[in-house]
């Protein structure tokens, strides 16, 4: 015991339940290594455990986001849906989990609060609830998107009404029905749960400061002869996506906008939109590499919005004046449609701001008063570091990551951080994660992960530490190749932007999936070059 401590020792600790978490635990227990998983939640899940409202559902195909490793899970499992609902997606999840035995392993409702390395006997002393475990090695498979981001508005703790966040939403049905509802946020999640949310309300008004440009889903029943041919050669299919700039089938037109005529980017676009979904973003091969591009993607956008919504004012507040795919584009259900009810009201709050809340709703700097039963807040997340932000890592040098980053977050191919060894962070700032099919990225960092602790038992090393050199090279080259696309040029959270004071840093690989892994490839080829053991 340490003080009034249990105290435990593993090989291995995996923090977070989520897609990483749980493949992360089978492939280490596979590597022979006493492994730990520790959850905040009640359950497994992550991103599919927390964010349960109302129209939640994945933008990548099903048969695609989902796990490789396994040829009869595969072949086993039938999505319902092209896109699947968040329901069906936790389903799978839980079916994952007791498939492979990992919930032994597993100690859920458990927060992870202080993690610090000790250099004289090679452990992290990890810190939770009542507990002091000692380990060799930290995992943090936290999720990039698993830190609410929840605006203190003045007055909010005197509204008398409901609140709710999209990214912790209930685990029992909300009602909305005879309830005069606000949303504050127009982003994916709002995007999803607001068509949802206004057929049941009395009244929505959605709360807008920046327009988002979406599209229609399409989403439908799993086309039975697709599934049959894809499942009848899932490796090589999985194989070919997995070569694809965001590691799932986009599709991209190899043409080019600024050389196409009119006619050629309308018949694209339309084919596009019709078809749904994120493949809009691969119409063109220069839509995010070129902003006269760009801004032909943006205009055709614009024109379907003008034409959807019936009241010129609403639409023309519906347009964004950013460019497609700098804010992560979404996928919808009747999105702009929404607008045309007569119980929804869209509110610009980019000139007409939030000044405070009272009892029964809120005030805007105008003087005019929303009177609220409900708020919903779809105002999403302190992505990608705000979750390792909350958790105390101290490294060898008894610096917090917190110091560490305060500039912005910096890690060796987002795997490992200089001065934190024997640390591994699974789809961090600097690897693709975010921009690419989260399945696969989460796949390739665990596998890699896995195969360099192997390595280093073989090799008897104790000690794994990302060079500061390696680091700092790795995170020039992020930087750089982030400043050759449009992505830096809008206000997203890629960027941190979302959240006042967090430094402004495109935190993703933007080089595509393929060029990210023959580095990782490589790099473990050349015994882990980049790397200090010991
Ligand atoms: O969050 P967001 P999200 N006052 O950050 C507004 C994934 N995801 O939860 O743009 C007023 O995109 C903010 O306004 P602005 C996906 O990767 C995937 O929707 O900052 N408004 C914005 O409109 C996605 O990108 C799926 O000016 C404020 C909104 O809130 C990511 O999660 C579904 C505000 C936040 O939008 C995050 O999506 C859902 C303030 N103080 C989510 N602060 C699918 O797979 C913020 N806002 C389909």
């Amino acid at each position: 015991m340490t003080g009034e401590k249990k105290f435990s020792e593993f090989d291995a600790v995996v923090v977070g339940a989520g897609f990483s978490g749980l493949y992360m635990l089978l492939k280490l227990r596979e590597a022979g290594l006493k492994t730990r998983l520790y959850e905040a939640g009640d359950g497994v899940g992550g991103t599919w455990f927390w964010n349960r409202y109302p129209g939640a559902r994945c933008d990548v195909p099903s048969l695609q986001y989902s796990y490789a490793f396994d040829e009869k899970l595969q072949q086993e499992w039938k999505w319902p849906e092209r896109y699947s609902a968040q329901g069906d997606i936790l389903e799978y999840i839980q079916h994952v989990a007791d498939r492979f035995d990992l919930m032994k392993d597993i100690q859920l409702s458990t927060q992870v609060s202080k993690a610090t390395y000790d250099d004289i006997n090679k452990k992290w002393l990890i810190d939770i609830d009542k507990e002091r475990v000692e380990a060799r090695f930290c995992v943090m498979a936290t999720g990039c998107l698993s830190s609410t981001n929840s605006p203190n508005f003045t007055g909010l703790n005197t509204f008398k009404g409901k609140t709710y966040h999209t990214g912790n939403w209930p685990h029992s049905k909300v009602e909305f029905s005879g309830k005069i509802v606000g949303v504050i946020g127009t982003g994916s999640s709002a995007i999803q749960s607001i068509p949802e949310i206004a057929r049941e309300a009395k009244h929505l008004y959605v709360f807008q400061r920046t327009p988002n440009f979406s599209v229609p889903a399409e989403n439908k029943i799993v086309d039975s002869v697709l599934e049959e041919k894809i499942k009848a050669s899932y490796p090589e299919y999985r194989k070919e996506w997995a070569s694809k700039p965001f590691a799932y089938d986009l599709k991209v037109n190899e043409g080019k906008a600024i050389s196409a005529s009119k006619e050629e980017l309308l018949v694209e676009y339309e084919r596009r939109w019709k078809d749904g979904g994120l493949m809009f973003l691969g119409a063109f091969s220069d839509l995010l590499l070129d902003k006269a591009a760009n801004d032909t993607a943006a205009d055709f956008i614009r024109g379907k919005i003008k034409e959807i919504v019936t009241d010129p004012n609403v639409a023309s507040m519906l347009m964004p004046d950013h460019y497609v795919g700098c804010k992560r584009l979404c996928a919808d259900t009747g999105y702009y449609e929404t607008f045309n009810r007569k119980n929804v009201t869209l509110v610009d709050i980019s000139n007409d701001l939030i000044n405070n809340f009272d009892e029964k709703g809120v005030n805007l700097s105008s003087g005019k008063h929303v009177f609220l039963d409900d708020l919903v807040f779809a105002t999403g997340f302190d992505a990608m570091t705000g979750t390792l932000d909350k958790i105390e890592i101290i490294g060898e040098d008894k610096i917090s990551l917190r110091q560490k980053w305060k500039e912005g977050p910096k890690s060796y191919l987002g795997l490992g951080i200089s001065g934190f060894p024997n640390l591994f962070h699974v789809a961090g700032p600097g690897s693709p994660s975010v921009l690419t099919n989260m399945l696969v990225s989460i796949q390739q960092h665990v596998e890699w992960i896995a195969d360099c602790i192997t390595w280093m038992e073989e090799k008897g090393f104790s000690k794994i530490e990302a060079s500061i050199e390696a680091e700092d090279s790795w995170v020039a080259h992020v930087n750089e190749v982030a400043d050759l696309t449009v992505y830096p040029l809008c206000n997203s959270w890629y960027l941190g932007a979302n959240i006042p004071g967090k430094p402004r840093q495109f935190m993703p690989y933007v080089g595509g999936f393929p060029p990210y892994v023959e580095k990782c490839d490589d790099v473990a080829s050349k015994e882990y070059e980049g790397f200090k053991f010991s």
